[in-house]
């Protein structure tokens, strides 16, 4: 039936989500091993439109970035040192009355090769304390599988995930944590943002663009090899944790057309189209028919083993969670009109909308489309899983941070969620992006700030890494007190 009523459900999840590799830091502590986080190069300097340009990675910075042991250089390495004070930040989210938070187990912590049979049992003590820490606050775990990394050795020696072997390794991984959680951890997430690998290929899916002949058929076949893994988390997650809630998870780009001219609505359709194609395998269990046209006309041709289609078929998943942080405008003139500059997906500026300092075009209403354009497509419960504004903040001479711009933007982006729910859609709860400061995965840098929570930390390192309320902390805690209203 749908709720007419203005609020949000009893057992609404609100929270924050933050990711192993941004926040964790540790990256050698306790048997940990390499990931494609650690390897990640920082782009100090580089023009925020230059982005694009500098998500790929070759052989040469690869090899500079194995043998260096700089996290200065690699600030993912050391992220906001959440390994070490994950007790203080625990605090920290349960005194904000936090009901959920999202965070990722790095696959390099307990299989630091990716490929052992034996798990390190220090990488899952520390998920141990962790998730103890969460529950004695009263936060519900909302656990990643994985996040923007692979084990560096499994990139070097098997291609990453274009080697169908890795499926086997990834669910020896997901069964291990499954089996050691499972009486702790309901909400588990298969794949960060899974359709990211076309936009990233090293970070997430393990490809160095030169070591294949053809980049776009190793990235389907790695993306392939990713469906049936999170199908095969989906199987043993209900078999191992009866009860548990398992759900895939996409970047939503809501997509306009410039104009009403039907070549601009047959672009941006089909922008829309391309997108859903990562759930629509994941929650109708198969390849969408539009597929088989766009990877004959790529030349792609993808290697399924036999027994692979029933496994997409038969293990869907039980929501949808989703990133939602801008809206784009596609055009056939795309290439002739002015971009919007610096954000790493593209597209034409929308003279309506402001951006942030990274030409992300803030559009709440575009939230509320995504939330009914889901819902309507798939009528499966959805989950908010990132949301907020990257911002740079300022300490004023009080030693306060009046953060009034992210408060602005996350109150919009509410009162257009709850309007969505009155739509009628299912919303399972909603988890801001970055509840703490941490390194942007985009751009490695720490002055890109989400957090409701300040740490000191510049873009080289320096800084005491003190936590600090910033001025959102308190408004926060007020809209989960008051359960949104
Ligand atoms: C999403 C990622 C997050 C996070 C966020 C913000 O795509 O899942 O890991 O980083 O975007 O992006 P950025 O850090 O580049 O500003």
């Amino acid at each position: 039936m749908t709720n007419t009523t203005r609020t949000f459900p009893e057992d609404f999840l609100w929270g924050g989500a933050i990711a192993a590799n941004q926040a964790e830091g540790a990256w050698n502590v306790d048997g940990k091993g390499l990931s494609t986080a650690d390897i990640a190069i920082y782009r100090k300097g580089v023009a925020k439109s230059e982005y694009k340009k500098h998500n790929a990675i070759n052989e040469e910075q690869i090899k500079t970035a194995m043998e260096s042991t700089s996290d200065r250089e690699y600030p993912k390495r050391r992220g906001i040192d959440f390994y070490h004070r994950y007790e203080e930040d625990l605090a920290l989210f349960g005194e904000m009355g936090l009901k959920t938070l999202r965070l990722s187990i790095a696959w390099t912590r307990i299989f630091p090769n990716g490929n052992e049979t034996e798990p390190n049992e220090a990488g899952l003590q520390f998920y141990d304390r962790v998730i103890d820490g969460m529950l004695k606050q009263g936060i519900e775990p909302l656990i990643t599988l994985s996040h923007y990394e692979m084990p560096m050795y499994l990139v070097n020696h098997h291609g990453g995930w274009t080697d169908r072997k890795v499926v086997d390794y990834f669910v020896h991984f997901c069964k291990t944590v499954f089996t050691r959680y499972k009486d702790k951890v309901k909400y588990w997430i298969t794949f960060n943002e899974i359709d990211s690998i076309v936009r990233h290929p090293f970070t997430s899916g393990g490809i160095v663009p030169e070591r294949f002949e053809n980049v776009e058929q190793a990235v389907y076949q790695g993306l392939h090899h990713q469906f049936v893994a999170s199908a095969l988390a989906v199987k043993y997650c209900h078999e191992i944790i009866p009860g548990s809630q398992i759900g895939c998870m996409l970047t939503k780009l809501t997509t306009y057309a410039h104009t009403c001219n039907p070549e601009d609505v047959l672009v941006a359709s089909r922008d829309n189209q391309f997108n859903l194609m990562f759930t629509d395998v994941q929650v109708r269990g198969a390849y969408p028919y539009f597929t088989k046209r766009f990877f004959a006309e790529k030349g792609i041709n993808l290697d399924m083993l036999e027994g692979d289609e029933e496994i997409l078929k038969v293990h869907t998943v039980d929501f949808i969670s989703f990133s939602y942080y801008m809206s784009l405008v596609s055009s056939v003139d795309g290439d002739r009109l002015e971009q919007v500059s610096g954000n790493t997906t593209g597209g034409v500026k929308n003279p309506y909308l402001q951006t942030n300092d990274w030409g992300w075009q803030i559009d709440p209403v575009g939230l509320r489309i995504s939330l009914n354009e889901l819902y309507s497509r798939y009528e499966v419960p959805l989950f908010i899983v990132e949301n907020g504004i990257g911002a740079v903040d300022t300490i004023e001479a009080d030693g306060s941070i009046q953060d009034d711009y992210r408060i602005d933007y996350f109150r919009s982006h509410i009162e257009q969620m709850h309007e969505a729910i009155l739509d009628g859609v299912e919303l399972l709860g909603y988890t801001s992006w970055g509840v703490i400061d941490l390194i942007s995965y985009s751009s490695s840098e720490m002055e890109k700030r989400y957090g409701f929570i300040y740490v000191d930390q510049d873009n080289d390192g320096n800084g005491t890494l003190e936590r600090k309320r910033k001025k959102s902390f308190s408004w926060y805690k007020d809209v989960i007190a008051n359960n949104g209203l």
